[in-house]
């Protein structure tokens, strides 16, 4: 009785149709393949309630590119879109997805896991075009191991225009990346319109001579177009508005902002200024106050990036004002006064309910804790800041600095250079979560993001005219792929094998959606 049972069931199991290779990218903490398939025909109808109302319209585009019919959204429908408080275990960003014979099933607590189920669910479908196609029956329940799965795109040093910030913002989504960082200001460039300091973009925004003359800038319409863009995706845009450094632009534009007040031009070249925002003149805090105001209008996140990275001090220490207002603070240094100068930056943004994030150096500035630092240089950075209670993005050089080269292969395109390269496997072995922390102090891990920086690699020959743009493609994808694994999968799910192997299927992805992408064959051969 009992072998013809096992012999049964062991037949049962032979004869089981094979269950295709989900390839999901970042891997879903649980998926159970079940028989069954869901045919996606004519016939299919999306079903939504108000609050998911911007993701079923997202459906409907992606629906309309593959089968090319119009999808009827609303009330009730073969695929349902649910938002559900009641599921709490599933974190605030978290999903399950149910697909069946009978249809499609999305719940989740909070819109955020609607748009991170539906991109699970857009991987489940064939790659290229097709009136209909047959899904495979899944029970998926899945949520983030990081809150903060970020990409920072340098928009200063290369200005992208607005058509290519939604393009990103869309490759983002698909890997269910959900912060952008802008770095909106540096040396090289001004790229936010500020209504009461409009030379910031009419000087700032632009460099260069004659026919070498390049540049540009969002105006405020722009940044809503793109916050509005971002927010249906799940996406939180952090502006940076770098300061004390990086700020040539703004001292182009309004030389009393520096220290020595003297009139520099807009560098053509990668370029760090030493003239910094004068920390003495009262001039240069209504001048923040005036900046914040504005942008804190503009942008929803609750954290505003300041900076703070690579201050050289040399013109800090031959001003009077400076100086003067070290001694009236009593402090001992040029550090000090940096760190007195973030407090008091994190104090005005307080008062419009932000926070404020800024690079590791200040950390060494003399911060309050609750300062969000992010670790790109600085090793040790992230883990001490964690245990001093401060929240902390990860974003190292070593493994998330998409500007430096894939690879030492002959034939790789140029990188920032500086640093080795970042291989895909590079981006995708390691944990963000240093080690020594407890339990609390790694709840200040807010999480990991990838920098695409654009001052050191888009100059160079191989970088061919005209659309530089689509190099930033490349450098970010597959790279982007491995970042948002580390910042979604546990840690205990993740191989690299096994992440290549899924990759496949990604890339024939990433060509129907037409970006531009780096095919990693030797990882591949591995
Ligand atoms: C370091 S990361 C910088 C950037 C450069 C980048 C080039 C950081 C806070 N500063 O200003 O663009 O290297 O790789």
């Amino acid at each position: 009785m009992l072998l013809t049972t096992l012999l049964a069931s062991a037949l049962a199991l032979t004869t089981q149709p094979l269950r295709p290779a989900l390839s999901l990218i970042p891997k879903p903490v649980s998926v159970t393949q079940v028989s069954g398939a869901f045919v996606l025909d004519e016939k299919v109808t999306i079903g939504t309630d108000v609050a998911s109302r911007p993701a079923a319209q997202l459906l409907s585009g992606w629906l309309k590119a593959t089968t090319g019919r119009e999808t009827k959204v609303g009330g009730r429908g073969s695929i349902s879109l649910k938002v559900n408080p009641a599921l709490t275990n599933l974190g605030s960003e978290g999903y399950q997805l149910e697909v069946s014979s009978k249809g499609v099933g999305l719940s989740a607590p909070k819109y955020a896991g609607i748009v991170n189920g539906l991109q699970t669910f857009r991987q489940l479908w064939p790659t290229g075009k097709a009136p209909q196609f047959t899904l495979p029956a899944v029970r998926i329940e899945d949520q983030p191991t990081f809150a903060w799965r970020g990409m920072m795109l340098d928009v200063s040093r290369y200005f992208m225009d607005k058509a290519y910030v939604l393009h990103f913002l869309d490759i983002m989504a698909a890997h269910k990346l959900n912060v952008l960082h802008l770095h909106l200001i540096d040396d090289a460039g001004w790229r936010v319109e500020i209504k009461k300091y409009p030379k910031l973009t009419q000087i700032g925004g632009f460099r260069g001579e004659g026919a070498a003359r390049e540049g540009g800038f969002y105006t405020q319409a722009d940044i809503k177009e793109m916050v509005a863009y971002a927010t249906a995706r799940n996406i939180t845009i952090v502006p940076e508005i770098e300061l004390p450094a990086h700020t040539l632009s703004a001292v182009c534009a309004y030389p009393w902002l520096a220290c020595t007040g003297k009139q520099h031009t807009m560098p053509t070249v990668h370029f760090i200024s030493d003239d910094l925002y004068c920390a003495g003149k009262s001039t240069t805090w209504a001048f923040l106050k005036d900046v914040f105001d504005e942008l804190c209008a503009l942008f929803p996140s609750q954290y505003i990036h300041i900076g703070g990275d690579e201050a050289q001090y040399s013109k800090w220490r031959a001003c009077p004002d400076c100086q003067k207002k070290k001694a009236e603070l009593g402090l001992a240094d040029e550090k000090a006064l940096q760190g007195w100068m973030t407090r008091e930056v994190e104090g005005m943004l307080a008062k419009k309910g932000k926070r404020i994030l800024g690079w590791n150096e200040i950390l060494r500035c003399g911060v309050s804790t609750t300062a969000g630092i992010m670790a790109w240089n600085d090793a040790k950075a992230a883990g001490d800041a964690a245990r001093g209670g401060n929240p902390v993005v990860v974003a190292l050089t070593t493994r998330c600095y998409f500007d430096m080269q894939q690879s030492k292969l002959r034939g790789e395109l140029p990188g920032a250079g500086w640093s080795n390269p970042v291989t895909l496997q590079n981006a995708y072995d390691w944990d963000p979560m240093p080690t020594n922390l407890d339990a609390a102090q790694q709840k200040n891990i807010l999480g990991v993001q990838g920098c695409l920086w654009t001052d050191m690699f888009l100059h160079k020959p191989e970088i061919k005219k005209p659309s530089p743009a689509a190099y930033c493609d490349y450098y970010l994808l597959p790279r982007a792929a491995a970042l948002a694994e580390v910042a979604w999968t546990p840690q205990a799910q993740r191989r690299f094998p096994d992440f290549t192997e899924r990759m496949k299927r990604q890339y024939v992805r990433y060509t129907d959606s037409g970006w531009n992408f780096r095919l990693p064959l030797p990882e591949l051969t591995h």
